[in-house]
């Protein structure tokens, strides 16, 4: 994809259409069987009112669907990523990340400008792909991004991993059809748009790294899990990655010694 080395992101179809069409109504049920939402709606009352822990609950089971782990199998996801320069992937998450963006939330959800790169350290040539599972005009919360931004090589960051004041070069608001994704560099410098609609927006990211990639073989395929081996100079930092993450006092797994 010419557009992603000048670029450090591509716009793909997928072809997936009518599949996100339904896992946005698989998310619903899941609502429906542990809180009784039947709609977006129901699921913006639930997320303001007494029982926001099922809200949260229910975020977490999102990403264990076995219907979004297919998604990170699927051919045309695969094809996207090869035409990215991606030769062998391998996913550099443990699972995909699921975001759940609610109507005009709380700042801190979102994310302000970052490199994935100072997240997840897989392979140099990693890619992230950004997978709305309904169409995202200007107001659902766009991806935000500075195009060709790639190219700066890994920049300041504070401990959140976030860059914090950041002039963008080439600003994009994206906007995203049912079907169509969102492939980009770790590198590439990106936030999160707010979502100024009275929808929730699906989103599910998948992010891979290359098995090919002779730098990340150096590295002894780190993955987070282990201290770094070599590196790019940043991978001492793996601060979480990984979206709306509910409450903190909801999330006793964490607490845990
Ligand atoms: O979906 C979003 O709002 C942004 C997600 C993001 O920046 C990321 O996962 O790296």
């Amino acid at each position: 994809m010419e557009s992603y080395a000048r670029d450090g992101f591509a716009i793909f179809g997928t072809g997936l259409g009518p599949e996100l069409a339904r896992l946005r109504l698989r998310f619903i049920d899941v609502y429906r069987r542990i809180a009784g939402c039947e709609n977006d709606g129901d699921i913006i009352d639930l997320y303001h009112g007494p029982d926001r822990d099922k809200w949260v609950a229910v975020f977490h089971q999102l990403e264990r669907l076995p219907e979004v782990h297919g998604l990170a199998a699927h051919p045309a996801i695969l094809s996207a990523v090869r035409g990215m320069g991606i030769v062998e992937p391998a996913l550099s998450t443990f699972t995909p990340c699921v975001r759940v963006d609610m109507p005009d939330d709380d700042a801190k959800w979102r994310f302000d400008w970052h490199q994935d790169v100072v997240f997840e350290c897989g392979s140099r040539n990693g890619v992230t792909v950004w997978f709305p599972v309904q169409a995202v005009g200007l107001t659902r919360g766009p991806l935000l991004l500075d195009a060709g931004s790639h190219r700066q090589g890994v920049l300041g960051h504070g401990d959140d991993g976030m860059i914090g004041d950041y002039s963008p070069m080439d600003f994009r608001a994206i906007r995203t059809s049912l079907g169509q994704a969102v492939g980009f560099s770790q590198f590439l410098v990106h936030k999160s748009g707010r979502n100024r609609s009275n929808k929730v927006r699906f989103t599910v990211i998948l992010r891979y790294s290359d098995l090919a990639c002779p730098e990340y073989q150096a590295r002894k395929y780190y993955v987070q899990r282990r201290e770094p081996v070599g590196g790019l100079g940043v991978f001492n930092q793996s601060p979480r990655h990984g979206g709306h993450i509910g409450d903190q006092a909801s999330r006793p797994q964490e607490a845990r010694p």
